[in-house]
């Protein structure tokens, strides 16, 4: 196992911080990966930290953590959350533990949000906290 650990952001996070602060927050992705970057030298971990659009690159991601020998990944599906069974099996085929991240909590949103298909698969789940979310989460990541 490797001290790296895989942060994936789905689709339209690359716009954060442009639009919806009041559910989002205004930090933008960039701000939130050098956060992270400054938190996991301190913790000696090293980060990954990718975003994409595409369903089936996350899924490609997620084969990478394992054949990497990831530490842990982060895991923040945006809405691919509450649609893909092909993220649930993906996160059920690998053996490094996934914890799901959102900035927002789904399920005191929309009732479409209220399932998640990654936190079936997923270890844990942080949510709610904005931004800060991803530091939670990396600290559980450490813990690990
Ligand atoms: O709260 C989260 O982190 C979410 O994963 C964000 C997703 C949403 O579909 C999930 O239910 C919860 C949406 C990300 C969209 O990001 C935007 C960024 C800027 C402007 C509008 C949307």
């Amino acid at each position: 196992m490797t001290d790296t650990v895989f942060v994936l952001n789905g689709p339209n996070l690359n716009l954060l911080g442009t639009r919806e602060p009041e559910i989002y927050g205004s930090a933008t992705l960039a701000d939130i990966e050098a956060d992270l970057r400054g938190q996991a030298d301190t913790l000696g971990l090293a980060i990954d930290f990718r975003q994409t659009n595409h369903e089936g690159e996350l899924v490609d991601w997620l084969h990478e953590a394992q054949r990497e020998g990831a530490k842990a990944v982060l895991l923040n599906a945006a809405a691919y959350t509450h649609t893909s069974i092909a993220l649930l099996d993906a996160c059920r085929a690998i053996t490094v533990p996934v914890i799901e991240v959102h900035l927002s909590d789904p399920t005191t949103r929309e009732d479409f949000r209220h399932v998640s298909y990654v936190g079936m698969a997923a270890a844990d789940c942080v949510q709610g906290l904005g931004a800060r979310s991803y530091a939670v989460a990396l600290d559980k990541a450490a813990a690990l």
